[in-house]
């Protein structure tokens, strides 16, 4: 893992000029009746140069769509339910000139005042993550249920891939062909942490960088914020990874045997 410090005055990434065109990034925002804070997170990403910007829309039953279609966001809008599908959703029919993802909530709850220093990162990187436990705003902002969790994830995710994240935040920046060489399965609350164990077995360049985080900053929490939520979601976390842990060694068992399947023929 590479943990960039910030406070180091070696670092090379401190520098926000050393932002070069910001065309290639795609912000991709999985929205779900959040008509008191989407604006805010567009004008705040467009502030920093990130003009691309999709927001895909599971059915809200407020004003999300006019609202970020009025900020300036594209709004596609996805009838099945899921945060995973969602976010499948937004990476359809990508433009040819995106070469990277970046992922980030609509509630507001992401500090984007870090983004002069993650953004130039991915000249260095694959796969750049956004670290809330790494600074004391964020581990304060975080439920004790999040953070049990997040804990608990990384934990198992160093215990059966051998790889220390520090969070599972959804704060992230990904490279388009890292993205397709992963392969996305999930389409719930299980993507995030895919994504992640899936960065580990493609041998990605990972960096996590310590981010601020704060509590939502309007409308109803539909994850993290309630028990119920957490726990599902947390749930779902791990029956993801259980289900990675056995895709992996099932590969594994497949490699040590000498036969392959015969291909089909025509
Ligand atoms: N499209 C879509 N977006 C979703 C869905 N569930 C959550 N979201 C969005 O995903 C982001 C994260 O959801 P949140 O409700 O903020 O979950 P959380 O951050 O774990 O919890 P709180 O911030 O405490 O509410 C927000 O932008 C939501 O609007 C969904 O099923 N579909
Ligand atoms: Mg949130």
């Amino acid at each position: 893992m590479t943990d960039v410090d910030l406070l180091d005055p070696k670092s090379k990434i401190q520098n926000p000029k050393s932002i070069d065109s910001l065309n290639p990034i795609l912000v991709l925002i999985p929205v779900l009746n959040e008509e008191a804070t989407i604006a805010a997170v567009i004008q705040s990403l467009q502030s920093f140069g990130l003009t691309r910007i999709r927001v895909v829309d599971n059915g809200s039953t407020d004003r999300s769509v006019e609202i970020a279609r009025a900020a300036g966001a594209e709004v596609l809008c996805e009838p099945i339910p899921g945060y995973g599908r969602a976010c499948w959703r937004g990476l359809q029919h990508l433009p040819a000139e995106v070469e990277w993802i970046f992922f980030c909530d609509g509630d507001g709850s992401d500090d984007l005042s870090q983004l002069p220093q993650l953004l130039p990162l991915r000249h260095q990187f694959d796969f750049i993550l956004g670290n809330r436990r790494a600074t004391a705003p964020g581990r304060a902002a975080m439920t004790s249920v999040q953070n049990f969790g997040n804990g608990l994830a990384t934990g198992l995710i160093r215990a059966g891939w051998g790889y220390r994240y520090e969070d599972l935040g959804p704060l992230r920046l990904i490279r388009r062909a890292a993205l397709e060489q992963i392969q996305m399965r999930d389409r719930g609350f299980g993507w995030t942490v895919e994504m992640q164990v899936r960065a580990v077995e493609c041998q990605l360049e990972i960096c996590e960088l310590p981010v601020g985080y704060r509590r939502r900053q309007g409308g109803r929490s539909k994850i993290s914020g309630t028990l119920s939520g957490s726990v599902k979601a947390g749930t779902i976390i791990l029956s993801t990874l259980g289900a990675l842990f056995l895709r992996r060694l099932g590969r594994r068992i497949a490699a040590f045997f000498p036969w392959k399947p015969k291909s089909p023929s025509f």
